[in-house]
């Protein structure tokens, strides 16, 4: 109750542990000076904190005036009377911090100046980041910074059996957290990561460097009997190069991969083949393992130790299988896959056999030889300096074509057919240009490369996005090449975020269009895939896609104009299928068509051809095909040929024929399956030439065989064309089949007693009710219904394949529940 209070409270020495900011916490009571009877006067609510710095315990003797104040200190709550007699506490807690401080400890001090106060406890304290480990380095505890927003970078050292190019890094923050961690150690060679530890990699487990992520087994043929393993070891004659990595399995010599086939006689085949590129050694010899086709129970086997050999001792006209595999010290490498040649028919002259192609090649090739050497002996009599240039050119290749070929008695022996070889089951004969699967490639960007050339992207101005593709956009745009003029392009983009797959998928296209060389197969200008995005750059069509330009332009052009435009398809396809490549998905939206309607075919791919392709549905053998468009051979057993291009061209034919309609309407492709198999055809588009629709429906032919080939149909389309009148005579109106015959009817012709019996028999017994509002409750009243062509465009109807399109028949379009019903009549 006296004036001037002044009392002090003093703590004893502090050591900071090496910390340089410092938290304290007090908690305290104080009572309501209002409640103290009378001494307002001298009554205070606060008191002080004061904090003195000193390296050691040394420091209790200094004055009030070296303490420096920390803060004064008030109360949220205060006591009275009241809350003394119901022993109520009000507990007050106050923190505060002080830094930096710069010695080893420090006094606290507390002063009252005339305040009722009980100060329950001081806690004094500092903050850390604890310990941890993070991506296998060891952070030690580490106190915070002096200042309150202060990152403090620290290092971590990597736990036992951990290495790292460059120490980890983390953040402690004011708070204690540790923040932002930057770099990482990795187990290092023979260990691996689990809960933070690097543990050793067991016997038959190997890590061959820090940056693998876990111990793997050992590759086959090799093994480790040790911990901590960092590669393995290879079996008893298994090998592995060095510079093969430590992943790879060992391996006895790898297998032949090509045989190509030498002279073939009727009882006798010559092969030769490489040596493997990774034979593991010197190769002692290789063993010739044969059989005819379909035997494979009673082999041969026969060894060489010359890439080549003669088997002979074989049937004539029979087919062999043979299968060859090297040896080296290693043991026998594995068989190469199968091949499969067959021997001349007794009489060679009667042969078809393709073999007996080049005989006749070479044969021809010496005649015109002969021929140019006697024109060229004619010629050089007169011969002027400038005026004999072909003629002295001629000569020049000539002669020595002749001398060259004197020592040769028989035309097989030409050395040309040595170099006949395969590529996917073709034979590939000299001077036929031959399409290559870029699959039988190892290294998909090798194709690209060896069919396309790189563009550089600054060549190239991007103009507009016209479509979008499975990878990415379609742009339009120019392309100006170095000393040429600039033309207009198509640019096919991938999009970015591509994976490898869908890179190699998307070039691959580029890879077979570069094969092609003809005016109706769209033309690559080139690849760009050293710069993203990676592009393919190909001629521009004007007009797009086929079935788009047909549908916009609906009955504009000329049948001589259409015809025009099949010729061009069939041309391009003719020079695809000698080619040897089966398209497999041919289709009117696959035709790109440009400013003077010159048709080329496009979109050719790998396996992907039929997966961005819409209209390609799953089968239930798991494929994905354009049913519509696709020969019932294909679908049902994948028999993908040129053949079952020629189908897809008929559906092609029909649908140009018939400007962009879509091949049987709506129909679900499980009913145009069911349909097709049972030998029903599409009908004649609307004003069709006869001549047109028969070769449709040749081309729809069951058995393949009996479909015309490329070059009859190109044929086919030069004589109409030639011949325009040919084009005049239509599948007229009456007999343009639209419906199904019921040739097959389980009651037998003219059976049917009812409406109701017929709808029934078609399957269509719900549309008896409406058959009957509509006044045709008798056979007779159905027999007699005409036709009112323009109530539904596109009818559901089918033609029975083989009926001729002149054959009487009778057609129906009824509109039911609002859309083109499937009709089928009834013998009558
Ligand atoms: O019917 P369209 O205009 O023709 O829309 C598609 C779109 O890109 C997606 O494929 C168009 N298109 C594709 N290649 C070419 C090309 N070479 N020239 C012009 N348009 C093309 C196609």
């Amino acid at each position: 109750m006296e004036q001037n209070q002044n009392n002090w409270l003093l703590t004893s020495w502090i050591s900071n542990e090496g910390a340089s900011r410092i938290f304290i916490e007090l908690k305290f009571t104080l009572r309501d000076c209002n409640s103290l009877p009378g001494g307002l006067g001298t009554c205070k609510e606060t008191f002080n904190v004061y904090y003195f710095e000193s390296d050691d315990a040394d420091g209790r003797n200094v004055k009030e005036n070296q303490y420096i104040k920390i803060d004064t200190i008030a109360a949220d709550e205060s006591f009275t009377e009241l809350d003394l007699g119901d022993r109520v506490m009000k507990l007050n807690t106050e923190i505060r911090d002080v830094g930096p401080l710069t010695k080893k400890g420090f006094y606290l001090a507390f002063q009252d100046v005339g305040a009722c106060i009980a100060l329950v406890s001081v806690r004094v304290y500092y903050k850390k980041c604890p310990s941890v480990i993070r991506n296998l380095a060891l952070f030690p505890d580490t106190i915070t910074g002096a200042d309150s927003s202060q990152l403090l970078e620290v290092s971590g050292s990597c736990v036992n059996h951990s290495v790292t190019d460059e120490p980890p890094k983390m953040h402690c923050s004011a708070e204690g957290e540790w923040l932002v961690p930057i770099g990482k150690c990795m187990c290092k060679a023979g260990y691996e990561e689990k809960n933070s530890t690097c543990q050793v990699c067991r016997p038959g487990f190997f890590k061959a460097s820090p940056q693998s992520p876990s111990c793997s087994k050992c590759p086959p043929h090799s093994y480790t009997h040790e911990e901590a393993s960092t590669s393995c070891l290879c079996e008893e004659h298994y090998f592995r190069r060095e510079s093969d990595p430590p992943t790879m399995a060992c391996t006895t010599p790898s297998p032949i991969s090509i045989v190509k086939k030498g002279k073939i006689a009727k009882n006798s085949i010559s092969l030769s083949w490489q040596e493997p590129d990774r034979p593991n050694g010197i190769i002692l010899e290789y063993e010739i393992k044969y059989f005819e086709k379909d035997q494979e129970t009673s082999y041969t086997i026969i060894k060489s130790k010359e890439t080549k050999i003669t088997v002979d001792g074989l049937k004539p006209a029979s087919t062999y299988i043979f299968q060859i595999r090297a040896r080296t010290a290693a043991g026998y490498g594995g068989f190469s896959r199968r091949f499969e040649f067959e021997t001349s028919p007794v009489s060679v002259a009667a042969s078809s056999d393709q073999s007996q192609i080049p005989i006749i090649a070479v044969s021809v090739t010496v005649g015109v030889i002969l021929l140019a050497v006697v024109i060229g002996f004619l010629l050089s009599g007169s011969c002027c300096d400038h005026g004999c240039g072909w003629a002295s050119s001629l000569r020049a290749v000539a002669y020595p074509s002749l001398i060259w070929r004197c020592g040769y008695s028989k035309a097989k022996q030409d050395p040309e057919e040595e170099k006949m070889h395969f590529h996917n089951g073709h034979i590939k004969l000299p001077g036929v240009r031959t399409y290559i699967d870029p699959h039988t490639y190892e290294d998909p960007n090798q194709a690209v490369h060896e069919f396309a050339k790189e563009i550089e992207a600054s060549c190239i101005t991007i103009e507009r996005v016209i479509g979008a593709g499975e990878f990415g956009e379609v742009c339009s745009g120019r392309l100006k090449l170095p000393g040429k003029r600039e033309f207009p392009v198509a640019i096919k983009t991938l999009k970015v975020g591509y994976t490898e797959k869908q890179r190699r998928d998307f070039l691959g296209e580029a890879s077979i269009m570069g094969q092609f060389d003809h005016p109706n197969i769209i033309h690559l200008e080139g690849v760009v895939t050293k710069s993203k995005p990676v592009m393919i750059v190909t001629e521009y069509m004007e007009n797009g896609s086929l079935d788009t330009f047909l549908k916009k332009n609906d009955g504009q052009f000329t049948v001589i104009q259409l015809v025009g435009m099949l010729r061009g398809i069939a041309s391009g396809m003719k020079y695809l299928s000698d080619m040897g490549y089966v398209h497999r998905d041919l289709a009117a939206r696959n035709i790109l068509i440009n400013s003077n309607l010159v048709c080329k075919v496009s979109d050719f791919g790998l396996s992907r051809v039929l997966e961005d392709d819409p209209e390609a549905a799953y089968t239930t053998r798991g494929g994905k095909i354009p049913i519509r468009w696709t020969a019932p051979e294909a679908i049902a057993f994948r028999k993908f040929t040129s053949a079952s291009d020629v189908w897809s061209y008929g559906i092609v034919m029909w649908e140009v024929v018939s400007y962009g309609e879509r091949p049987y309407w709506e129909m679900t492709n499980q009913d145009v399956i069911k349909a097709v198999e049972e030998g029903y055809r599409l009908p004649s588009p609307m004003d069709c030439p006869a001549a047109l629709y028969q070769l449709m429906l040749d081309c729809w032919q069951k058995d393949r065989n009996s479909r015309p080939k490329f070059d009859e149909i190109v044929s086919m389309l030069d004589k109409l064309i030639r011949n325009p009148s040919s084009l005049k005579t239509l599948v007229n109106a009456s007999s343009r089949v639209s419906n199904l015959l019921v040739e097959h009817s389980p009651l037998g012709s003219g059976a049917y007693r009812s409406v109701g019996e017929w709808l029934e028999a078609i399957k269509m017994g719900r549309y008896t009710e409406i058959f009957m509002e509509n006044g045709y409750s008798s056979m007779d009243a159905v027999a007699q219904v005409t036709l009112d062509s323009n109530s539904c465009k596109g009818m559901n109807h089918l033609v029975k394949g083989g009926a001729s399109p002149t054959s009487p028949c009778f057609r129906m379009d009824i509109r039911l529940e609002g859309s083109c019903a499937d009709w089928r009549r009834p013998a009558l």
